[in-house]
């Protein structure tokens, strides 16, 4: 979505995560997606790689530039990947990735929490950080798991209508279609 954000060109190449090659072994230090190689060296983490492209590209920022809704950015950066993610994964993917019952029953309990708490957040607001942000592209990359959670009726997105109205306007954006 950053790249796509900044209009640039690139290449993107899909991985089998569940049969790693040793190009792509070589690449990722971590044996995870998203990584980056740059003039041959690589970089990862998602947030990391998200503020890296967007110091170097610099048109459209996607951090604000007031430094205190900037740190609320990062705040939510931070939870997107400590709380969002995991628990969205051992959500939907838990069980094929042989999680405990025990394991899977809570993440779905944390994800109710982090809902709720997203929804508090974005009331009156249209973006985490006010303005669209690194913050909601954090998020973005599991929305289509979320929907599934939705469907399946593990949760209800219409109990968190904030939550619902910011995956709408997040996924009507070029970018989030364009990484498909
Ligand atoms: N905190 C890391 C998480 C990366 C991560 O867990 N990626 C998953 C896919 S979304 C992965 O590559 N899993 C493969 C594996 O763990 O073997 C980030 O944000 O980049």
């Amino acid at each position: 979505m950053v790249l796509h954000e900044k209009g640039t060109d690139f290449e993107a190449r899909e991985v089998d995560l569940q049969n790693k090659s040793e190009e792509f072994l070589e690449a990722s230090p971590t044996g995870k997606v998203p990584v980056i190689l740059v003039d041959g060296d690589s970089l990862y983490e998602s947030n990391v790689v998200n503020q890296y492209l967007d110091e170097v590209f610099e048109e459209p920022r996607l951090l604000p530039e007031d430094p205190k809704t900037r740190a609320y950015a990062r705040i939510w950066m931070a939870q997107a990947d400590d709380n969002f993610y995991p628990q969205v994964f051992i959500s939907t993917m838990g069980r094929e990735r042989g999680f405990s019952e025990e394991r899977i029953s809570a993440a779905k309990e944390g994800l109710r929490g982090t809902l709720s708490r997203l929804e508090e957040r974005l009331a009156g607001r249209e973006y985490l950080a006010d303005v669209f942000s690194l913050a909601d592209i954090a998020h973005a990359g599991n929305f289509v798991r979320l929907r599934e959670l939705d469907e399946a009726g593990d949760l209800s997105l219409a109990d968190y209508p904030n939550v619902a109205a910011w995956m709408e306007r997040v996924e009507g954006r070029r970018s989030f279609k364009a990484a498909g």
